[in-house]
């Protein structure tokens, strides 16, 4: 059924691919931006590989390749008044929250890079939560959260939560949370947050506990160069496996951090996409708070996904080759991980298959290949006290 959709943070990685996605589906999108990840990535001394427009030009571009329109109105969602008059005017079904600052290695620079992030993520969603209590209206709302919330516990990780006995009494309660940077940390509070306010206020909320995301074009933004949504490799806002394809195409040595054992789960773009649909069309019931692990690859070290790249990069022409490196963060190298994720399967996911997603990935980038500076690839922020 046709909804109208809130997005906060459509200027993001997945938020714009996302608003172009629900809204060729036939949605009322409306989205809503600060810009700050733009700033963000120039701060740091990079900026997208991929060429992106502004958003201005994005718009206009949706509307003259798909003929249909998507609604931007530019805002902080640090401020609740900005957050109450937008629900009152345009009433969402549904509000998907990604309007959050999503680098680890940020969040761990200094004390002010810190505070922003907790401040931003955290209060940025409370405000949500309040507004849509104040408003009365009863959107399903969909947050953002991560996979690193749990970190790496020695058992299996379940979808939020597990059943317990201890005493000799038995209670179902959420999973324990042990994330591994103020980023990760500023999710954790969000997800209790959020949990909260879904009991006392009868909030319906899916909860995503999403794996490192990566890929580069999807079906609308391979339509026109000025529709693609951004794409980092930098040592700051670059994730593993966007990280390790730009390494083999620059000819920059692929780097899995310290053992190189740490596992992951991950997901490509597009079939983040598929499972934000899932969730829209199956959405949760009043006062129903719950958590998807949205994952659809899992089982494979840093390492095992760098020779992967470095096997696809081969076939397309590079000579990559891969490097260990010392790991910038405290984390644990060598660990047990198995994620559940039987709940989003029986709504009906099915990922598709890496490898060829991965070679896509060389496919599409390779336009943009002389724009690489390898003066931001190296990882330079380090987690511990020297
Ligand atoms: N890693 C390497 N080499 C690299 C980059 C990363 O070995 O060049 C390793 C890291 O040490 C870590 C793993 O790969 O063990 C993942 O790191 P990442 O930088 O790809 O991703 P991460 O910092 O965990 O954060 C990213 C997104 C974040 C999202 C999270 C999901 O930036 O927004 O929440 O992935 S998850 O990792 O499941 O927590």
């Amino acid at each position: 059924m046709e909804q109208t959709i809130l997005i906060c943070g459509i200027d993001g990685y997945i938020g714009w691919n996302l608003a172009m996605d629900l809204s060729k589906k036939g949605h009322k999108v409306i989205g809503i931006d600060n810009f700050s990840r733009r700033r963000q990535v120039r701060e740091v001394g990079s900026e997208s590989l991929t060429p992106i427009s502004s958003f201005e030009d994005r718009l206009k571009t949706y509307q003259e390749v798909f003929n249909k329109k998507i609604r931007f109105v530019q805002g902080d969602m640090l401020n609740y008044n900005f957050l109450k008059n937008l629900l009152r005017d345009s009433k969402p079904d549904t509000i998907i929250n990604l309007a959050q600052m999503p680098s680890a290695p940020y969040s761990m620079m200094n004390a002010e890079k810190a505070t922003w992030t907790t401040v931003n993520n955290t209060i940025g969603n409370l405000n949500l939560l309040w507004v849509i209590k104040d408003s009365g209206l009863d959107p399903h709302l969909i947050k953002m959260g991560t996979m690193g919330e749990y970190g790496t516990p020695n058992i299996d990780i379940p979808e939020g939560f597990f059943e317990v006995e201890y005493n000799g009494r038995k209670d179902t309660l959420p999973f324990p949370k042990q994330a591994g940077s103020f980023y990760h940390w500023s999710k954790v509070f969000d997800s209790q947050h959020t949990q909260f306010a879904s009991k006392i206020w009868g909030l319906r909320a899916t909860d995503i506990m999403q794996g490192v995301v990566f890929g580069v074009t999807t079906d609308e933004s391979k339509q026109d160069e000025r529709l693609l949504s951004r794409f980092d490799y930098d040592g700051v806002f670059g994730t593993a496996i966007n990280r390790y394809v730009v390494q083999a195409m620059a000819g920059e040595k692929l780097s899995p951090f310290g053992l190189g054992h740490q596992i992951r789960g991950f997901i490509n773009i597009k079939d983040a996409l598929k499972c934000f649909s899932l969730y829209l069309e199956n959405p949760p019931a009043v006062g129903e708070y719950r958590v998807f692990n949205q994952i659809a690859e899992q089982h494979k070290t840093v390492t095992e996904l760098a020779e992967l790249v470095k096997e696809i990069g081969k076939e397309k022409g590079y000579n990559p080759t891969i490097q260990k490196i010392e790991n910038p963060r405290m984390e644990a190298e060598e660990h047990y991980y198995n994620v559940e994720n039987s709940k989003l399967m029986a709504l009906g996911f099915r990922p598709t298959d890496l490898s060829g997603e991965i070679g896509r990935m060389f496919d599409d980038l390779k336009p943009y290949k002389s724009r690489i500076n390898r003066n931001v690839i190296e990882p330079r922020i380090k987690w511990g006290k020297k």
